[in-house]
């Protein structure tokens, strides 16, 4: 993977703004582009996380181009207005998002549908599928002003094929790979990329979040097996966001070692 453009070369450097970089991979891959020199808009609801994190990496990789290189966001990707006060909000000199990564979500619960819980059904359709549109809403049309800026989704594995239990959650990560073949299609004219990534099993808070902090329960999802880890998906998305302008990676599906698809795990 030697086919990053360092940010430099486009006279600054590049912007990305991360939804859901408290934890998981949405932390790592701040982490990574924070260390690759770009400068980073950490978003989530967890305010004491996101000033951790932010003085962590300043800490790390001090100031760029006399400013700051972390700009920390608090809001609820569910909350349509909440999301567009904080994006129109942003200083000027962080306005320019060259990359948005719509990763924050979640499952809530493992049921067969007649025992699924309505009120975990509405989080996660809120969540996954509405909190990504509102971000995107709030983040394309400057990319479209300035013509150029790349959308990457983080689906799932359970967006490409469903899996028992899983009805709802699935339903919500196919949401998003149509979406996202969707855009692809609206946002050619003015040259956006829009990248989906599908990963496997990621250990990370997922499961404890499923199983609403059950952590032995937690725990069971990836015994047996090398999961994947946060970093590993974060060298994906960096992969993805630093590939030439003319070079688009359209949908990407990642997975551990032991796992074919979303129903098979090899467990020892
Ligand atoms: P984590 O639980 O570790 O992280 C989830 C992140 O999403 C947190 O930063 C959380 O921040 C944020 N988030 C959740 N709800 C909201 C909300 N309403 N508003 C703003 N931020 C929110 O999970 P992962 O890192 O594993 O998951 C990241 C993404 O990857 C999710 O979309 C998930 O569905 C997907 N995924 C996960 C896989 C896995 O096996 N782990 C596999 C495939 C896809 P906060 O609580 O501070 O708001
Ligand atoms: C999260 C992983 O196993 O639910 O998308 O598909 S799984």
């Amino acid at each position: 993977m030697n086919a990053s453009i360092p940010p430099a070369e486009a006279g600054h450097a590049s912007i990305i703004l991360i939804t859901g970089a408290t934890a998981g991979f949405g932390e790592a891959t701040a982490r990574r582009f924070a260390a690759e020199g770009w400068r980073v808009i950490i978003t989530g609801r967890r305010r004491d996380r996101l000033e951790v994190l932010k003085r962590e990496l300043e800490g790390l990789h001090g100031t760029i181009e006399g400013g700051t290189v972390v700009h920390a966001l608090r809001f609820d990707v569910r909350n349509r207005q909440e999301v567009a006060r904080a994006i129109a909000a942003l200083p000027a000199e962080w306005s320019a998002i060259d990359v948005l990564v719509n990763n924050a979500g979640l499952a809530l619960g493992l049921a067969a549908f007649p025992e699924g819980d309505p009120d975990d059904w509405d989080t996660m359709i809120d969540t996954n599928v509405k909190g990504l549109l509102y971000v995107s809403k709030a983040v394309v049309p400057g990319m479209v002003a300035r013509g150029s800026g790349h959308l990457i989704n983080i689906g799932s594995i359970a967006g490409k094929d469903a899996y028992a239990k899983g009805n709802v959650y699935c339903a919500t990560k196919h949401a998003v790979d149509g979406l996202s073949k969707a855009m692809r299609i609206d946002l050619l004219p003015p040259g956006i990329k829009v990248t989906h990534v599908a990963p496997g099993a990621v250990e990370t808070e997922f499961s404890r979040v499923r199983f609403h902090g059950d952590r032995e329960r937690a725990e069971q999802a990836y015994a047996g097996f090398t999961p994947l880890t946060g970093k590993d998906v974060a060298v994906v998305v960096f992969f993805a966001a630093t590939q030439p302008p003319h070079v688009c990676l359209n949908d990407i599906v990642v997975t551990p070692t032991a796992q074919a698809n979303s129903t098979t795990i090899f467990r020892k």
